[in-house]
């Protein structure tokens, strides 16, 4: 870690932050405190418990002591404005989803120009049983005006990222109104946890992280695009300052291995006696869209790895592959293929941001009796 940076007064400052490479800021350290990824490990439970899970919170965790008093609003270009209460919303038909959530940002520390933000190498993902209802039928009952064409949903957390905002993000109406969009207040059988965005929160299956509102208590439906922050001012693939770019939406294709063996406690580095051995592992993509293949890699030699039957639509799959661990140094990888024929890059997948850099997961081991 490095000096923190000269002090610019954030809160005047239009400028982004700059892209980087070297050891981590002070700054990035920190962020790194505030959001915990997932432990390597745990990736062996099929759904996170839910301390383990990975945490991506821009502001601060707001203070809610009780769902009593909690609102949602629906308002905007609607015919019938609507403010639900929590009980109101429970009362519709509950549904739980077992859903993968992943961070746009994560492996953006494992590109060499990195942007200073959160410092995610692998962590940022996580698979939680959420409980809640489809958004649906209270769009429905509010009934959507002719000219709605974009859905905007604001949590209570605000604060400075360029310009002041509340977090928000927004839905084109078809997707708002499809069945897997949900309302959730439920986490592995539990309230939401304060930092998971309690009482009530989005899930948006499929989607990087960022459409999943958390704190959610306002839908605003537009008449033209949501401008806000996170829709506009970030989140959105670039290859340089000037590319107007395209914006993120749906996690790309991805596996990770619990690394195997002992690891030294500082370095991470792995220790693993020789002979047979089995690695095990995660494998997911977006949209719905499942996995069809996984290869394990020694040193640049692949060989497919068997999978775990396949798991609800939106959650990751289990994989193991058989290793013979010869003595010395490794270096070993996965890599997953989806059913659109998508395959995880080899090296890092450049964006200005850090964004969708789903290159393979790669460890380095020594094998020694
Ligand atoms: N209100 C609000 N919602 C939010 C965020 C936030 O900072 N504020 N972060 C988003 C991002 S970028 C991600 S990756 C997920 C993380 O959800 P989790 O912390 O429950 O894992 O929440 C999303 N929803
Ligand atoms: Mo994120």
């Amino acid at each position: 870690m490095v000096e923190t940076q000269p002090w610019v007064s954030p809160f005047d400052a239009q400028e982004g932050r700059p892209n980087m490479e070297g050891d981590f800021l002070r700054e990035e350290v920190r962020l790194a405190n505030r959001n915990s990824g997932i432990l390597l490990e745990a990736l062996r439970h099929d759904v996170t418990p839910t301390g383990l899970h990975y945490l991506l919170n821009h502001f601060d965790v707001p203070y809610v002591p009780s769902a009593t008093d909690w609102t949602l609003s629906i308002t905007g270009r609607v015919r019938r404005p609507l403010k639900l209460s929590m009980a109101d919303i429970q009362a519709q038909p509950h549904k739980t989803m077992r859903v993968t959530l992943e961070c746009a940002g994560n492996g953006r520390a494992n590109i060499g120009m990195r942007r200073q933000s959160m410092p995610w190498m692998y962590e940022a993902v996580g698979t939680s049983e959420w409980t809640g209802t489809p958004l649906r039928p209270f769009l429905e009952e509010a009934g959507l005006e002719s000219d709605a064409i974009d859905v905007s949903f604001l949590g209570i957390d605000r604060g400075f990222d360029k310009v002041f905002h509340e977090y928000g993000r927004s839905l084109a109406p078809q997707l708002a109104l499809s069945d897997d969009v949900m309302l959730v207040w439920g986490m592995n059988g539990q309230p939401l946890l304060p930092q998971h965005g309690f009482p009530l929160r989005m899930v948006v299956p499929g989607w990087y992280g960022m459409a999943s509102v958390k704190w959610l208590d306002r839908i605003e439906v537009l008449d033209s695009p949501y401008q806000g922050h996170q829709q506009v001012g970030s989140y959105v693939y670039k290859e340089s300052a000037d590319d107007p770019g395209v914006p993120v939406t749906h996690i790309r294709v991805k596996s990770l291995m619990v690394p195997p063996g002992i690891p030294d406690w500082y370095t991470r580095h792995r220790l693993v006696a020789p002979g047979a051995t089995e690695v095990f592992g995660r494998a997911w993509s977006g949209n719905g869209v499942s996995i069809k293949r996984v290869e394990f890699g020694v040193d640049g030699a692949w060989q497919d790895a068997e999978l775990d039957p396949a798991s609800d639509k939106y959650a990751w799959r289990g994989w193991r592959a058989k290793w013979h661990a010869a003595e010395g140094e490794h270096e070993i990888a996965c890599r997953a293929t989806d059913e659109n024929g998508d395959t995880q890059p080899l090296d890092e997948r450049w964006d200005r941001s850090g964004f969708g850099n789903n290159m393979v997961h790669k460890i380095r081991v020594t094998v020694r009796a």
